[in-house]
This record gives C-alpha cells, sequence and structure tokens, in this order.
C-alpha cells in the first residue's frame, strides 16, 4: 500500500518531532519533501508550524498505517486540547493509493482522501514537492496548488531538509 502522509509540528521541538516520525517509517520512505514553515490554518492565534510530506510504501491497512501515526502521536505526549490548536505532533494521512487505485473512505475515523488535504496549502506545496506527478481527487496537486491563493502559496517557505 502506498501513503502520503501530512506531518506537523508547532510546539516545542519541532524538527526533532518530526524526525520520530521519519525515524519510525525509515525503512518504508520511497520520497519526503523539504521542512516548510507554514502559517497556521484554521485556528490562526497559535505559533507557525513545521510541516512536510512523505511518501510510503507499507504493509498492513489504512487502519493499521492511522493507528502507527496515532502512537507516535503519542510518544510526542501530545494532547488534544483544541481542535485545529497547537500540537507537539500531527501525523495525518492525506491519501492511500492500493493497486494504482485512490482508497475512499467516509468512516470519521479514517476518511480518505483526507477532507481538507486539496485546500490546504500546508499539504499541497510540500506534496508538490515530494511527487511532481501526484494526482489527488483525479486531478494533479500541481493543478490544486496553481489553485491556491497565490499569498497562501508563498507564505509556505522551505527551510532545510527532512532526510
Ligand atoms: N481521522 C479521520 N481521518 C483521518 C486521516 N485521514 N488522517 C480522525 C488522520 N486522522 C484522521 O484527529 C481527529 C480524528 O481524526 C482522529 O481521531 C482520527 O481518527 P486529531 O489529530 O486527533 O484532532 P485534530 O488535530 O484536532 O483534528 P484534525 O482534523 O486532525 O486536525 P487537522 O486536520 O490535522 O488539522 N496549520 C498548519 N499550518 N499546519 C498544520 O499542520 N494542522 C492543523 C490540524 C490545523 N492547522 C494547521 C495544521
Ligand atoms: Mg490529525
Amino acid at each position: 500500500m502506498r501513503a502520503v502522509l501530512s506531518i506537523g509540528s508547532n510546539m516545542e521541538d519541532r524538527r526533532a518531532l518530526l524526525g520520530t516520525v521519519v525515524d519510525d517509517f525509515r525503512a518504508d520512505i520511497v520520497a519526503a519533501s523539504p521542512i516548510f514553515s507554514t502559517p497556521p490554518w484554521g485556528v490562526e492565534d497559535q505559533d507557525e508550524f513545521l510541516n512536510a510530506v512523505l511518501l510510503i510504501d507499507v504493509p498492513g491497512t489504512p487502519l493499521q498505517l492511522l493507528r502507527r501515526g496515532q502512537a507516535l502521536e503519542e510518544a510526542a505526549a501530545r494532547r488534544r486540547i483544541r481542535h485545529w490548536g497547537p500540537r507537539t505532533l500531527d501525523v495525518d494521512i492525506v491519501q492511500v493509493v492500493e493497486d494504482g487505485k485512490e482508497v475512499l473512505s467516509d468512516d470519521p475515523v479514517l476518511t480518505l482522501p483526507h477532507p481538507f488535504a486539496h485546500e490546504r496549502a500546508f499539504v499541497l506545496v510540500p506534496w508538490l514537492a515530494a511527487d511532481p506527478v501526484a494526482v489527488l481527487r483525479g486531478r494533479p496537486v500541481a493543478e490544486w496548488v496553481a489553485g491556491l491563493d497565490p499569498a497562501d502559496a508563498a507564505a509556505i517557505k522551505e527551510v532545510g531538509s527532512l532526510l
């Protein structure tokens, strides 16, 4: 199964926290974006995030992958205080592709593709950097990026390497 992970942090040692995800998935990583600094989306009165995107090939089911990401969030001592609020580590599954087809799910436990990915510059810009030919909801990610508000896209700034 091929999956696209969006990882983010806006608390504590953000680079080290993103690094815990890289370490856990090291054997599965197909491609990785650089690290980007991104203005907070949704809830704006919080610190800047660091975000990145990983392409991975992993065994198991999408639900097992969700649990693996949640274990990393737990390990980062993540507290769910506020929806869309500050977090030590967020691991979201943006997309799963099985047998060349995008897996679709409207289950609230695991919604696929991620319901907001196509409108989030902090997901789309890193994803395009990791995979220039990526497709989301049948449309090239390059086109989703081109359709973003230019100010939102320009606010996503590369700040270093993830790997
Ligand atoms: N869930 C359903 N589908 C998925 C999926 N595809 N991937 C469920 C991951 N989880 C999924 O998530 C709530 C529930 O979503 C989980 O129990 C899971 O079963 P959560 O992470 O516990 O709660 P949350 O973070 O408050 O909500 P949510 O919806 O995950 O928030 P988002 O969408 O992750 O947004 N701005 C910038 N610049 N960068 C960011 O990374 N992140 C957020 C959080 C807001 N603003 C941001 C960023
Ligand atoms: Mg999340």
